[in-house]
Parts: C-alpha cells; structure tokens; sequence
C-alpha cells in the first residue's frame, strides 16, 4: 500500500485498502501501516527532487478519496456517543496541510468529544478568539513544517498574555513535532498519531 501510494497508483490503492479491510485489518492500521508511510515516502521523493508539487497534490487527493471511500465509512460505524468534552483544534499560521489534523479531528468527534476545527493556517490571535468563544477543554495544533512548528509556542504565549493558558490543555502533533519539543514548548500534551491523541485527550479532560 505505501508503494501503491508512493506511485500515485490509486486504484492498486483503491484494491488494497479493500482487500485489507476485508481481511480484518483495522481502519487505524490502514493508515498509519499503509496510507501514512507512503505519504511519507512521496515527501522523501519530494525531498530527493524526484517529485514535485503537483506530486504532493495528487497524493493527498488519493489519500483523502480511500478515506471517503472506505476509511471513513468503516470508522463512523464505531461512533461511542459517549461526550468527553470540547476540543479546538487547528493548522497553525503558515502551514496548509491538514491531512493529519482532519484525521484527528475525525477520531476525537467519533470517540465522543466536540471538535471545533479552525481549519488551517490559524493565527495565534484566532486561537484566543476561539478559546474565548468557545471555552473549551483542550488545543489541538497541528503543523507540517519545521518552519510553522515554531507557531505553537506563539500560540501558547498568546493563550498566557490573554490569561487563558491555564483554562485550556494543549496537544500538540504534526510529523516534524515531537514529545521533546511539546515540553520546550510549554504544551501539555503530544501525540504520535491520531489514536494516541484521542488516548491523551481522554487522559487530559
Ligand atoms: Co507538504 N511538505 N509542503 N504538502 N507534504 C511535507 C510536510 C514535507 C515533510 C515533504 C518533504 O520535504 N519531505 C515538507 C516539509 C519539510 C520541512 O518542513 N522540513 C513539505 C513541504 C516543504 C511543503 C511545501 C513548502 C512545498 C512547497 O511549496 N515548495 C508546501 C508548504 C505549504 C504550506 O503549508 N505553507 C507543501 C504543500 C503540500 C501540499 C498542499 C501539496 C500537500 C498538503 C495537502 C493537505 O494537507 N491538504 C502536502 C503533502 C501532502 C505533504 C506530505 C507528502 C504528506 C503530509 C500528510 O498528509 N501526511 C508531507 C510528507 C510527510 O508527511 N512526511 C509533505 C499524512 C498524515 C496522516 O500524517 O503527520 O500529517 P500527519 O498526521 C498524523 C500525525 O502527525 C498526528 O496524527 C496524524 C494522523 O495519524 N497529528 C497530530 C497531526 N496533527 C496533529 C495534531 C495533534 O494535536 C495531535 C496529533
């Protein structure tokens, strides 16, 4: 499936997601064994000048399209009900790729908790706002490049001088993020993937 994915060959993917499912793999291992290590390799490509935008485009078309398809489907059915609590969750500034924070976020609304999602390319500012609005439990960030990584501390900064910061928990994830960096940061929380963030959140709330 990683290979599959790297190739751009979305029907070999189309056939292999299937095929995994049927064979009682579960959605989870099909994204973070299949789907997510070939997203991975199409950014080595990329990183080796094999591969250009356009590349990276076509890749997180197919990635999203299998989880339309077939992923999401399969995942919605295992819905608990149960709510945990309120989570804002979002792309900090600068950064646009929200394959994994939509992930997340897909996860943590079927595990029971509600998810406001900003979207991308999120201001420290908006973050406030959103906390002011919205009063939740727990900050989800997510960030792609080890450029806009850097926001996250902006954002807890901005969430302290509106004397916000201890209302709130703050995950943070994203593939350039890593648990020693959450602690420089000041955040409470990292993740690896979406189902450890659904795990921490549960812990946090
Ligand atoms: Co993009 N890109 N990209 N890209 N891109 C990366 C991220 C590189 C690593 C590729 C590479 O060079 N190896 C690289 C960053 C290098 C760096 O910073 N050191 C890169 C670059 C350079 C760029 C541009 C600058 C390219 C350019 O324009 N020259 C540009 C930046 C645009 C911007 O944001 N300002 C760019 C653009 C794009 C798109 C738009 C073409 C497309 C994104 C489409 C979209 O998201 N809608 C894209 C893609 C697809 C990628 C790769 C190939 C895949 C990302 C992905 O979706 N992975 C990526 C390569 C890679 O990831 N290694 C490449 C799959 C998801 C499921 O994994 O890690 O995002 P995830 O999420 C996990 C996990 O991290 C965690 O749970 C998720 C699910 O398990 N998690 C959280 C995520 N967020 C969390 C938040 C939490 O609170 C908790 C857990």
């Amino acid at each position: 499936m990683k290979g599959a994915l790297a190739e751009l060959d979305e029907s070999r993917v189309d056939s292999l997601t299937t095929k995994a499912l049927e064979q009682g793999c579960s959605p989870h291992e099909v994204v973070e064994r299949g789907l997510r290590p070939g997203m991975q390799e199409v950014g080595f490509r990329f990183e080796r000048g094999e591969y250009f935008l356009p590349e990276l485009m076509i890749s997180a078309e197919i990635f999203n399209a299998v989880m339309q398809r077939y992923i999401l489907p399969v995942l919605t059915k295992e819905q608990s009900g149960e709510y945990k609590g309120r989570v804002v969750i979002g792309t900090v500034r600068g950064d646009i790729h929200d394959i994994g924070k939509n992930l997340v976020a897909v996860m943590l609304r079927i595990d029971g908790f509600e998810v406001i999602d900003l979207g991308v390319d999120v201001s420290p500012e908006r973050f406030v706002e959103a906390v002011r609005e919205y009063r939740p439990d727990i900050v989800g960030m997510s960030a792609l490049l080890t450029t806009t990584m850097l926001e996250m501390r902006n954002v807890i900064e901005a969430l302290r001088a509106a004397g916000l910061r201890d209302s709130v928990k703050v995950i943070v994830g994203g593939a350039p993020v890593t648990l020693e960096f959450a602690r420089e940061i000041g955040a409470d929380a990292y993740a690896r993937d979406a189902v450890e963030a659904v795990t921490v959140c549960r812990e946090l709330v």
